[in-house]
C-alpha cells in the first residue's frame, strides 16, 4: 500500500498556467506532493532527471508534443508500464478520448474539471495501480498469470480441430476438454464475426499469423456472450512445412464494457446526468434518418441567466447545484404529463428530448407540430417552474429564463441549425430586463436573419464541395525596388445565384457559426498546395500572407494544424505570413503571445494587420513577436492631405524599425501616396496602384508596371 508517511508525487503537464496553479493547489492540499511541467518536453526532463512520478495528470492539447505521444513514450518504457496516466480531454470528443486508451492511457478526465472531484479520482487511481503492482509481483507462475491476463493459448491441428489448450483456454470458452472440432468453436461465435475468423484461421495454415477481437458465446452456456482478443501463428514443422497453427485468446469481456460505460459517460453531462450537446444532436440525427421518425420537430433553447452572478458570489459548486437543481424540476416537468390551456404538454411516451447544452442553458426538443399557442403555453410553463426560488446552501437563489423556439424544418436545414437558431433568439432576447422572455425565431420579420442563414447554408455547401471559394492574390511591392515581394490572400466568393459575395458577408457568418474552423482549414491547405506547387515551377513569388479571424487564431491545435498542412504539402514554412488583427491578439494577451511564439517556432511569420485601428496603444506592440505590422488603409487615405495622420504614419513606421519589423502600407492607391510612404522608409506597399486582388494564375504571371515601379 501507499505509506502514509510516503506522500504519492503527482506529476501535472498542463501548457495552461491557470490550470496548472489550480490543480496543484487542489492535490497540495490534499497531501499529495505535486510537480509541474508546462510542455511535454519539460516534464520528460524531469522524469529523466530522476523525479519519478506515482501517478501523471497529462493535458492533451500542448504546444510542442502532445498528451497522447507523450503518454506512449512513457508507456514504451518498462518502468512506466503500469504507471497511472490521467488525460485531460474536452468533454464530447470521443475521438481523443478513443486515442487516449490506445496510447495507454490509464484513464481520462473531460476538461472542463470537476476539481472537488480531483483528489478522490487520483486517490482511486493510485491505489489501484497499486494493488496491480502488488499482484503482478504476488503471481509467479505461468498459469497464474493467465489467469489474471485472463489469456488462454492453444493449438491446432491443420483441420483446425484444437488438440492442445491451456486450462484458462477451455474455462474462456467453456469447454469440458479436448479435441475440440472447428465447426464446434465457429457455431458458437457470432454470425458477424464467422466469416472474418474463418478466413483468419484460414490464412494461419498457410503460413500467416493474425490478430482478432471477435464475439463468442461460450460452448456450455448459450447466454453468455463474451469478447475476446486473439492472436494465431502458424506452426512449422521440421522442414519448414505448416503443420498447424497455434496461438492466445484472452478474454476481453470487462474491458469492453468498460469501454462501453466511458463511451455513455462521454455522451452525458456529469452535474446533471442528462445527455449533452453531442449526445442530443446524435439522438436527433438518428431519430430524422430513421424511418418512421418525426418530419417536425421543434427546439427550446432555455438560455439560465444571472447563473453567472451565483457562481461569482457562491462558487462552481452552488452553480452546478443550481442546474442541477433546475435539471431536475425540467425533468420531472417533462415526465409527467400536465395540461395547458387545455391540452396536453408534453406526451410522457418518448420522442421528447431534454439536455444540458452548455453551461448555461437547456435544450428541450419536441416532437411534431405544436401550434404558437400551444407552444408558448409549455415555453410558459417552463420558464414558471424554473422561476421559483432555489434554497442551496443555506441561501436562496433565483435566476433569469430566456426561451428561444425554431422549427424543424421551417427555421432551419437540419439540427444543428435548428439549435443554433433558437440559441440565437434565446441569447438575443436575454439581455431584457424581464425574468422570463419566450422568442419565437422569425426568419420572416428579421430579414438579416434569412440572409445570415442564406449564406450560412450556402457557404456550408460551398465549404463541401470545396470549389466555389477561391483564394485571390493581392500582390505586395517592395518599396525599394517595385519588385513583388508576395502577396496577401484575400478569399473571394462567385456564388452562382447571388454573385459576388463579399467577404465582410461571409467572414462574420462564419465566424458566428463555426464555420470559420473549416473554412480556414480549406484555406491553409489550398493555399500551402499553391505555394509548393509554385515552388516546384520555380516561380518566386515572394512570401503570401492569410488573414486569420481571431477564433480560429485562438482554436486548440491551430499550430499543430499549420505544422501538418506545411509538412503534407511540402510547403515552406518561411514563405507564410499569417495576419491577426489587434483585436485578436488583446482577445487574451497571454495565450495569443504563446500561439504566436509557437507559430514562429515553426518558421512561420507573423504579421499585425489593420494596424492603428484598435484600441491599442503602440506601447504594447513589443509584448508580441511579431515580424510585421500593416498600416490601416484609412490612414494611407489621409496621408496627402493631414499633417496629422502624416506624423502618426511617420512615428508607426519609426516604432516597428526600432522593433525590427517590417512596416507594410495598405490601400495605396496613388503615386502621390507611394512617394510619400517611401520617403518616410515604409517597406512594402500594397493597394490599387499595384494591382487588385486576383486569381492565383494571374498573379504567378504577373509584373508590376514600369511607371508604377518608377514612381
Ligand atoms: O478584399 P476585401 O474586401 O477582400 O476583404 C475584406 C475583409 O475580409 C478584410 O478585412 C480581410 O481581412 C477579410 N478577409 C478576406 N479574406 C479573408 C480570409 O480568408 N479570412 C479572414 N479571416 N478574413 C478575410
Ligand atoms: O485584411 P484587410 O482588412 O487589410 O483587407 C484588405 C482590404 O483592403 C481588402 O478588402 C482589399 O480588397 C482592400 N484593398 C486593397 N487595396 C486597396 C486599395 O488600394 N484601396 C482600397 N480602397 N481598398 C483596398
Ligand atoms: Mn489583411
Amino acid at each position: 500500500m501507499i505509506k502514509r508517511t510516503e506522500q504519492a508525487r503527482i506529476l501535472v503537464v498542463d501548457d495552461e498556467p491557470v490550470m496548472r496553479t489550480i490543480t496543484q493547489s487542489v492535490l497540495a492540499q490534499h497531501e499529495f506532493a505535486v510537480s509541474v511541467a508546462e510542455s511535454a518536453e519539460r516534464a520528460l526532463e524531469l522524469i529523466d532527471a530522476g523525479e519519478l512520478p506515482d501517478l501523471v495528470l497529462l493535458d492533451v492539447l500542448m504546444p510542442g508534443m502532445n498528451g497522447f505521444e507523450m503518454c506512449s513514450l512513457l508507456r514504451h518504457q518498462m518502468r512506466f508500464l503500469h504507471l497511472p496516466i490521467i488525460m485531460l480531454t474536452a468533454l464530447d470528443d470521443q475521438a481523443s478520448i478513443d486515442q487516449a486508451y490506445r496510447c495507454g492511457a490509464t484513464d481520462f478526465i473531460t476538461k472542463p474539471l470537476n476539481i472537488p472531484l480531483l483528489p478522490h479520482r487520483v486517490r482511486y487511481l493510485l491505489r489501484s495501480a497499486q494493488a496491480f503492482k502488488e499482484l503482478i509481483a504476488s503471481q509467479e507462475t505461468l498459469i497464474n498469470t493467465q489467469h489474471i491476463a485472463q489469456l488462454g493459448n492453444w493449438e491446432v491441428d491443420l483441420n483446425g480441430r484444437i488438440t492442445a489448450a491451456s486450462r484458462q483456454y477451455l474455462d474462456i470458452i467453456g469447454a469440458a476438454g479436448l479435441p475440440i472440432n472447428e465447426t464446434r468453436l465457429f457455431e458458437r461465435v457470432h454470425p458477424e464475426d464467422r466469416a472474418v475468423l474463418s478466413r483468419d484461421r484460414a490464412e494461419m495454415r498457410s503460413g500467416r499469423s493474425y490478430r482478432l477481437d471477435y464475439r463468442l458465446r461460450s460452448l456450455n452456456d448459450d447466454n453468455a456472450w463474451f469478447h475476446v482478443h486473439e492472436m494465431g501463428y502458424p506452426k512449422l514443422g521440421e522442414h519448414g512445412q505448416v503443420v498447424g497453427g497455434s496461438g492466445f485468446t484472452q478474454d476481453i469481456t470487462q474491458r469492453v464494457a468498460q469501454e462501453e460505460r466511458i463511451r455513455k459517460l462521454a455522451w452525458h453531462d456529469s452535474v446533471t446526468g442528462l445527455n449533452n450537446r453531442s449526445r442530443l444532436i446524435e439522438l436527433l440525427e438518428r431519430d430524422l434518418d430513421g424511418a418512421g421518425g418525426p418530419e417536425r420537430m421543434v427546439a427550446l433553447y432555455i438560455h439560465v441567466g444571472s447563473l453567472r452572478s451565483i457562481s461569482s458570489t457562491s462558487g462552481q459548486e452552488v452553480a452546478d447545484e443550481a442546474m442541477k437543481v433546475l435539471a431536475d424540476r425540467l425533468k420531472s416537468a417533462l415526465e409527467s404529463p400536465g395540461t395547458c390551456c387545455g391540452k396536453q404538454i408534453c406526451s410522457s411516451h418518448g420522442g421528447t428530448k431534454l439536455a444540458r447544452y452548455d453551461e448555461h442553458s437547456f435544450v428541450v426538443v419536441l416532437p411534431d407540430g405544436q401550434d404558437q399557442e400551444g407552444l408558448r403555453c409549455i415555453a410558459d410553463s417552463i420558464s414558471r417552474i424554473m422561476l421559483q426560488p432555489m434554497a442551496l446552501n443555506g441561501e436562496e437563489f433565483l435566476v433569469k429564463v430566456s426561451i428561444g423556439i425554431a422549427y424543424f424544418p421551417e427555421d432551419a436545414g437540419d439540427m444543428l441549425e435548428l439549435l443554433r437558431r433558437a440559441m440565437l433568439v434565446a441569447t438575443r432576447a436575454s439581455d431584457a430586463c424581464e425574468d422570463a422572455t419566450i422568442t419565437f425565431f422569425d426568419p420572416q420579420h428579421d430579414h438579416e436573419a434569412t440572409q445570415r442563414l442564406l449564406i450560412e447554408r450556402c457557404l456550408r455547401g460551398a465549404l463541401e464541395q470545396g470549389d466555389q471559394l477561391l483564394p485571390y492574390f493581392q500582390p505586395k511591392v517592395s518599396a525599394l525596388t517595385g519588385e513583388i515581394v508576395g502577396a496577401e490572400v484575400l478569399l473571394r466568393w462567385p456564388h452562382p445565384e447571388m454573385g459576388m459575395v463579399p467577404p465582410v458577408d461571409f467572414i462574420p457568418v462564419a465566424e458566428e457559426t463555426g464555420l470559420i474552423h473549416p473554412l480556414s482549414e480549406w484555406l491553409f491547405r489550398t493555399v500551402c498546395r499553391q505555394l509548393a506547387e509554385w515552388r516546384r515551377d520555380g516561380r518566386q513569388i515572394g512570401c503570401v500572407s492569410i488573414n486569420l479571424s481571431a477564433d480560429s487564431f485562438f482554436e486548440r491545435g491551430l499550430v499543430q494544424f499549420i505544422g501538418e498542412v506545411l509538412e503534407q504539402t511540402g510547403a515552406p514554412a518561411s514563405q507564410l505570413i499569417i495576419e491577426l488583427t489587434e483585436s485578436a491578439l488583446m482577445r487574451d494577451a497571454d495565450v495569443a503571445s504563446r500561439v504566436i511564439d509557437a507559430l514562429r517556432e515553426l518558421g512561420v511569420q507573423v504579421s499585425l494587420d489593420d494596424f492603428g485601428t484598435g484600441f491599442s496603444s503602440l506601447g504594447y506592440l513589443n509584448r508580441f513577436a511579431i515580424d510585421e505590422i500593416k498600416i490601416d488603409r484609412s490612414f494611407i487615405a489621409e496621408l496627402e492631405t493631414d499633417r496629422m495622420e502624416r506624423a502618426l504614419v511617420q512615428s508607426v513606421i519609426d516604432l516597428g524599425h526600432a522593433l525590427g519589423l517590417k512596416v507594410v502600407a495598405e490601400g495605396v492607391e496613388t503615386i502621390g501616396q507611394a512617394k510619400l510612404l517611401r520617403r518616410m522608409g515604409c517597406d512594402i506597399f500594397q493597394g490599387y496602384l499595384f494591382a487588385r486582388p486576383m486569381p492565383a494564375a494571374d498573379f504567378a504571371a504577373f509584373e508590376c508596371s514600369p511607371a508604377v515601379e518608377a514612381s
